[in-house]
């Protein structure tokens, strides 16, 4: 059975922009990418001293387990031209699971919602473009 995920993209070494598209092209390699947002310019997050990113999201439909989904991210990633980076600090491409359906997965190395999904206006704008519902999910009282 198909689900509808949501992959958050983000890149700020090199040619920004352009890792964010080849990343979206590869995505292809996970499944049906349904809805691209716009790509947007971001400030850093987390650690200033770096250059600005470009961040993105996409919603895919796809046949993939949670972790085999993980596995290629981290695939494209590596493809990419991704070196490990620290915690929060440069990197050519980023691709993070933001939703898988409405499952909660919280297993060591993979943790979805996203963890810090809440607190980066650099994810839930381009989350919400591509038309993410989060009922059900974690969220300040109106
Ligand atoms: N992992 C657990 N859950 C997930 C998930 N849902 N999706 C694990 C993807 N990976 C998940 O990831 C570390 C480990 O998280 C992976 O091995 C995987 O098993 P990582 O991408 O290597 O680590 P990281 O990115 O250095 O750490 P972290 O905390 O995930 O950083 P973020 O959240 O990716 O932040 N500012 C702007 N404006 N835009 C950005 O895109 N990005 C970062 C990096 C900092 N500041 C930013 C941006
Ligand atoms: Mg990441």
């Amino acid at each position: 059975m198909s689900i509808i995920a949501y992959v958050g993209i983000g890149s700020n070494v090199g040619n920004a922009e352009g890792n964010v598209r080849r990343a979206i092209r590869a995505l292809g390699e996970a499944g049906h990418v349904r809805r691209v947002s716009a790509l947007r310019r971001t400030p850093p997050w987390g650690r200033a001293a770096q250059a600005p990113f470009v961040n993105a999201a996409v919603e895919i439909e796809t046949l993939l387990s949670p972790r085999t989904l993980l596995e290629t991210l981290q695939r494209i990633e590596r493809r990419l031209g991704r070196r490990t980076s620290y915690r929060w600090g440069p990197r050519v491409i980023d691709l993070d699971i933001l939703l898988y359906g409405a499952m909660r997965v919280d297993e060591p190395g993979l943790v979805i919602p996203h963890p810090r999904l809440f607190e980066r206006s650099f994810v839930l704008e381009p989350l919400s473009e591509v038309g993410a519902s989060m009922r059900g999910s974690r969220q300040p009282p109106a």
